[in-house]
C-alpha cells in the first residue's frame, strides 16, 4: 500500500511539473481530408461505439450527430444485459434493443449484441435459482429467445462475458457452480443453432495480460474441441496510459489469431486518472472513495495530459493497422467523454476523457493523431 501510494504522488507530481512548464495542446496535424473514423478506417475494420437508453432514444441530438458520422459498428452499453431485457421470468423488454436495430439499419451500420452469459447485471430472481436442470432450461430459453428475436439481424453476439479470474481460470458463477465447464460450449451451441449465420464472441477485460491470455486461449480451445462455433474473441481495452504494454496487446493479438478466430477490441478506452488500486481491468463490482487527490482534473484535462493520451492512442492504433488483417473491429466503450461510465468508476463523481471526443463533443488531438496514421498512408 505504501508502495502504491508513493507510485501514485510520483506520478501526479510528474504530470503536475509538465502541466506548469505550459506545454501546448497544438493540433499539429492539419484538418483530415478524411470525414470520419469509419471511413478512414474503412479498409481495415470497423470502428464501434457502445450506446447508452437515452443515445438509442435520440434524446442527445449531438450524440446522434456523431454516431451517425463516425461509426459503423453500434453495441448497446447495457439494454441487452439479462437484468434488462429478461428482467422476470416470462417477461421480455425489447423496446430499447428493437430501437437500436432500427438506428442501425436505418444508417446501415452493423449490430453487435452484448451480451448473453454474463454473471452480473444479472436479473436478482435467476441468482435464486439453485437447481441445475431448471437453470440450464432457462439459459436455453433465454438463448433461444433473445438470438431467435434478431436473428439474421445481429452481425455478432457476445456469448459469453467475463468468464474468467485474473489468473486464468474460470471464475465462480452461478452458470459454473451448478452447469459446470460445460455450459461455456452449451451457450455457444444454443446460439449458433438459432442463428447459424450471426457471429458467436467470448468477450473479456485484461485479456492482454499473460496468465489471462493463456487462460482465454484454454477457453477457446475447449468451446472448439466440444464441437462449437466460436468466431472471435473480443479484447474489451479497458486501459490506461501506459498499460497494457504495447507488446502484450500485440503477444495477445497473435495468440487469439492463431486460434482461427477473430481478435476484436471491444471496450476501448484510456482512462487518464490516477488508479486506486493496482488492477486495470473493469470488475463492476469495485468502488472506492472520491478526493481532490483522486479526481485531479474536475474542469479540463491539462495539455501535457491530452498529449500523452492522443501518443497512447496513436502507439495503440499503429499496432491495430500493422495486424489489421487480423483485427475485425474497434468498437469505444461509449461516444463521448462526458458520458464514460469511467467518470463513475471505480471512484463514483470523478472527471475522465478516455475517448476521442471531449463532453462538449468536439473532436480531441487524440482522434486527430489516430485519423493522421491513415492521412500519412493515404497521401
Ligand atoms: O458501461 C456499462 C455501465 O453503464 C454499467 O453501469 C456497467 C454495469 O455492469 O457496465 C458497463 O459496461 C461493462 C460491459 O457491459 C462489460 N465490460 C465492462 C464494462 C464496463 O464496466
Amino acid at each position: 500500500m505504501q508502495k502504491l501510494i508513493y507510485l501514485f504522488t510520483y506520478w501526479f507530481l510528474l504530470t503536475t511539473f509538465f502541466v506548469s512548464c505550459g506545454t501546448s495542446n497544438t493540433q499539429a496535424v492539419e484538418e483530415e481530408d478524411l470525414n470520419s473514423l469509419r471511413e478512414a478506417f474503412a479498409a481495415d475494420f470497423t470502428i464501434g461505439t457502445a450506446i447508452s437508453a437515452p443515445q438509442i432514444m435520440g434524446e442527445d441530438a449531438k450524440a446522434a450527430a456523431l454516431i451517425a458520422t463516425e461509426f459503423n459498428s453500434l453495441t448497446p452499453e447495457n439494454v441487452m444485459k439479462w437484468m434488462h431485457i429478461h428482467p422476470r421470468p416470462e417477461e421480455y423488454d425489447f423496446e430499447l434493443p428493437d430501437k437500436l436495430l432500427e438506428l442501425a439499419q436505418a444508417q446501415d451500420k452493423e449490430l453487435i449484441a452484448h451480451t448473453l452469459v454474463w454473471h452480473s447485471q444479472l436479473a436478482p430472481w435467476v441468482n435464486e435459482i439453485s437447481d441445475s436442470t431448471e437453470l440450464a432450461e432457462l439459459l436455453a430459453k433465454h438463448i433461444n429467445t433473445i438470438v431467435g428475436r434478431y436473428k439474421g439481424k445481429v452481425a455478432g453476439w457476445d456469448v459469453v462475458n467475463e468468464a474468467l479470474n485474473e489468473d486464468g481460470t474460470l471464475r465462480e458463477t452461478i452458470f459454473l457452480n451448478l452447469l459446470g465447464k460445460d455450459y461455456l460450449p452449451t451457450a455457444f451451441k444454443l446460439a449458433a443453432a438459432v442463428d447459424p449465420d450471426t457471429e458467436l464472441y467470448y468477450n473479456d477485460y485484461n485479456l492482454c495480460q499473460p496468465e489471462k491470455r493463456a487462460g482465454c486461449v484454454q477457453l477457446v480451445k475447449d468451446i472448439q474441441a466440444a464441437g462449437a462455433k466460436i468466431d472471435g474473441v473480443g479484447i474489451q481495452a479497458h486501459w490506461n496510459l501506459s498499460g497494457p504494454p504495447l507488446e502484450e496487446i500485440e503477444a495477445s493479438i497473435l495468440a487469439y489469431h492463431a486460434l482461427g478466430v477473430k481478435v476484436m477490441f471491444t471496450e476501448l478506452d484510456i482512462g487518464v486518472l490516477p488508479n486506486p488500486w493496482d488492477l486495470d481491468g473493469a470488475n463492476v463490482n469495485q468502488d472506492f472513495e472520491n478526493s481532490e487527490f483522486m479526481n485531479p482534473y474536475p474542469q479540463i484535462l491539462p495539455d501535457a495530459v491530452q498529449t500523452q493520451l492522443a501518443d497512447r492512442y496513436e502507439g495503440v492504433f499503429k499496432l491495430f493497422l500493422k495486424h489489421s488483417d487480423k483485427i475485425s473491429r474497434v468498437t469505444f466503450w461509449g461516444v463521448h467523454d462526458g458520458h464514460s461510465w469511467l467518470n463513475n468508476w471505480p471512484i463514483n463523481g470523478r472527471t475522465n476523457y478516455p475517448l476521442l471526443f471531449d463532453e462538449n463533443y468536439q473532436k480531441k488531438e487524440a482522434y486527430h493523431r489516430v485519423m493522421a496514421l491513415k492521412e500519412s498512408i493515404e497521401h
